[in-house]
């Protein structure tokens, strides 16, 4: 019925009755064509006289203002009675919308109900900014989502990979054009974007080797007019919305005036010059914290009051508060239009983050010029947080979180809902990470899971009643991932693809967590069936080893250069049930070998990452194999004089080399690295330097648990970190 269509229609009301209840084939009702086709069939059946009519345009405003539609673009009435069914539109957008709405009540019961719907989108602009660093999504991937924006009335679909070179970000391609392959299909994706009615934006992102000097002395900096060109040529490839970005960047293409300069010329010789463009959207190279300061204050003067400026919320990574939208609207002299870092993972890969959506302040309804999510790099799996954030922005009061994200499961991932809700629930958190943004997750077993561990702390062993609710939750995580390894490859093979090694892992965790509670809990029977418990959370971590070991292969494989130093493999469940059967196996181990009267190694050392700089209190890092890295930092690092940044190794753990790669020689030039024994006194340490690079070898014999890079010139530097870390013993 119309009151379970998603995004939640503003105004809907269902009536008893329904129409031509078994004659519609929910196959034929894909798009609208079909769906006219499928109710002439019916209108010339000799007992019906189910017809359609639509009116568009002027024609329809009258009925638009009857039913109270706010006046906006993509806005529709919609009847079904027994007269058959009557589509008004603002324009075809809603026309097509009205389809939409159509199609879901017809698919989800196999019947149409009577009923209206007077219906329009809150939020001006919705989608997605693929805008994340790693591999791009693949062509066939983006026609999907594009299908999947259209289907749920998000009609926004900004491009942007951190990744693409022809897009500018690492590479100075974004002077030239795309070669013809590439080129095509971009073509293709405009085409498809218009067929689902999604403006596809294509950004350019100049600002790491842009340069404003004017060689040929025509008063505009020569790679502004370079810029215009090559938007020039997208528009030749059919592309009708653009944005230029200056996010993550440092140095030359920073400055906020001669960015107002470039985009306000744009405008004006560009955009405003062809009628079939929309209006310019830009990423500013201050695009978080509601503060003001000098470059955002500058940008909101001087910037073109048409062009939207975007904004990530209070943090890289957060919630989006209404306050702080309010604030920074005042320097933006404009509504923000939101780049929303969620449920993107490229901070935190070795997470998947498919819990629900929320952090949005409902007071935020008519205080923006868009929302887009940066998503995952796994395109199938991000369309659970998308799907809510279109709920979300088409119908900001009707929003409700958890609703919203259980009614994705069903229609996103028909073959295996149960089952992915099990997987998703229990797979929503990014970990501690540099952002710190953190979400839910195990929500409904957590209190369980609390009140067990506290029990088992204090009598060393899990009660009856503790372990029976554990194993059943256990139980289901085994069953749920069994069948989703045996449908999904044939059901849905892209999602597979992103997903495979995370099921996997979420197996072997099911069946670590039935034998650790089992221990634990006592039911292990004689001493055999204790060390068969034993080996089997053993066999579990190490086949989780092995996954992560594929699925880094399989990441290095796919992965653009750039990101290759820093691919991960995948972890699951790390905030409530990976930490509980941690504990449960590494307390029962300890047990065991003290009765045998020997000693537990575990390996459960901390590494860490430090540094005196505040907004760098949440660096991380993690060992892999004999490197203990920094957790990589995509952004751009400031160092005032005498800031640093360092690595410590737990204690008996001594490096032998330390290995540093910045991105700029001179900032390199500019720093000394620094080591210490224990943290507290720090010598100096003899780096070879060149390219960069910073680096040579400890003797393991020195004890060295430290080291840090020190900014030991009198200016600030700014860099980014390619490689960051010590070299320790194997083993
Ligand atoms: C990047 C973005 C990246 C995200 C999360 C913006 C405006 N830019 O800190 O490309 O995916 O953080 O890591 C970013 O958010 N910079």
């Amino acid at each position: 019925p119309a009151t379970d269509v998603w995004p939640k229609p503003q105004k809907a009301v269902t009536q008893q009755a329904d129409i031509a209840a078994n004659q519609l084939d929910p196959a034929q009702v894909k798009d609208f064509t079909a769906l006219v086709g499928a109710f002439r069939a019916i209108n010339a059946r000799p007992s019906g006289k189910l017809g359609i009519t639509t009116t568009v345009g002027d024609a329809a405003t009258p009925i638009l203002a009857k039913a109270k539609v706010k006046d906006t673009p993509g806005a529709y009435v919609l009847k079904v009675d027994g007269n058959g069914i009557q589509i008004a539109a603002a324009d075809d957008t809603g026309i097509f919308y009205a389809t939409q709405t159509l199609a879901q009540m017809i698919a989800t019961d196999g019947k149409l109900s009577h009923c209206r719907v007077a219906d329009w989108p809150d939020i001006p602009f919705r989608g997605s900014i693929e805008g994340f660093y790693g591999k791009p999504w693949e062509h066939a991937r983006r026609l999907s989502q594009i299908e999947f924006y259209g289907k749920y009335k998000m009609n926004a679909y900004i491009y942007g990979p951190k990744d693409d070179p022809y897009s500018g970000f690492n590479s100075h391609l974004w002077r030239e054009e795309y070669p013809a392959d590439q080129a095509k299909q971009i073509t293709e994706l405009v085409e498809a974007a218009k067929k689902h009615h999604v403006n596809f934006i294509w950004a350019l992102h100049p600002g790491s080797s842009i340069r404003w000097d004017d060689k040929d002395g025509d008063g505009t900096p020569d790679d502004i007019i370079v810029a215009q060109k090559k938007l020039e040529a997208m528009y030749d490839l059919g592309v009708r919305s653009f944005a230029v970005f200056f996010d993550d960047i440092g140095g030359e293409g920073a400055r906020a005036e001669m960015q107002a300069k470039m985009l306000n010329q744009i405008n004006r010789d560009f955009i405003k010059k062809k009628p079939d463009v929309t209006p310019l959207i830009m990423c500013p190279t201050s695009y978080s914290g509601s503060g003001a300061n000098e470059y955002k204050t500058r940008l909101g003067a001087q910037l073109d009051q048409d062009i939207d400026i975007m904004w990530t919320g209070p943090g890289i990574c957060a919630d989006i508060p209404a306050p702080a939208v309010k604030e920074v609207s005042q320097h933006w002299q404009r509504k923000p239009f939101i780049w929303w870092n969620w449920p993107v993972n490229d901070y935190c890969r070795t997470n998947l983050l498919m819990g629900r959506t929320y952090g949005l302040d409902k007071e935020n309804k008519d205080l923006l010029s868009g929302f887009a999510s940066n998503p995952m790099d796994k395109p199938e799996a991000s369309k659970l947080g998308l799907f809510s954030i279109a709920d979300w922005a088409w119908n900001v009061d009707a929003f409700d979180s958890e609703q919203s994200w259980r009614a994705a499961f069903p229609r996103l991932f028909p073959s295996v809902a149960e089952e992915m809700f099990v997987f998703a629930k229990h797979n929503s958190d990014q970990g501690p990470s540099f952002h710190n943004y953190r979400r839910e997750e195990s929500v409904e077993i957590k209190p369980a899971v609390d009140k067990a561990l506290a029990n088992y702390r204090q009598n060393q062993q899990l009660s009856a009643e503790d372990a029976q609710v554990l194993l059943a939750e256990f139980a289901e995580i085994t069953a749920a991932a069994d069948k989703m390894i045996t449908t999904l490859p044939q059901t849905d093979p892209a999602l597979w693809h992103e997903i495979e090694f995370w099921v996997k892992s979420f197996k072997a965790l099911g069946d670590a967590g039935t034998a650790a509670v089992k221990l634990a809990s006592g039911k292990g029977g004689d001493g055999n069936a204790h060390l068969a418990l034993f080996s089997v959370i053993a066999n579990s971590k190490a086949l989780q080893q092995d996954f992560y070991d594929a699925q880094k292969q399989r990441h290095f494989e796919e992965t653009f250069a750039s990101d290759k130093q820093w691919a991960k493999g995948c972890k699951v469940s790390t905030l409530v049930l990976t930490p509980l059967v941690d504990e449960l196996f590494n307390a029962e181990w300890a047990k065991a070998a003290e009765k045998m009267g020997g000693k537990l190694a575990a390996d459960n050392a901390a590494y860490q990452a430090f540094s005196n700089v505040d907004s760098m209190q949440n660096l991380q890092a993690e060992r892999d194999g004999k490197y203990v890295n920094l957790a990589r930092i995509l952004e751009v690092v400031k160092l005032q004089p005498n800031d640093h940044i360092g690595l410590a190794l737990p204690e008996g753990v001594f490096g032998n080399y330390i290995h540093i790669k910045l991105d700029n020689a001179a900032a390199a030039d500019a720093c000394k690295v620094e080591v210490s024994t224990n943290g507290d006194n720090w010598k100096p340490f003899n780096a070879r330097k060149g390219g960069g690079e910073l680096q040579n070898p400890l003797n393991v014999n020195d004890k060295i648990r430290f080291f840090r890079l020190v900014n030991s010139s009198d200016k600030p530097i700014e860099f980014r970190i390619e490689k960051f870390k010590f070299d320790v013993p194997a083993g």
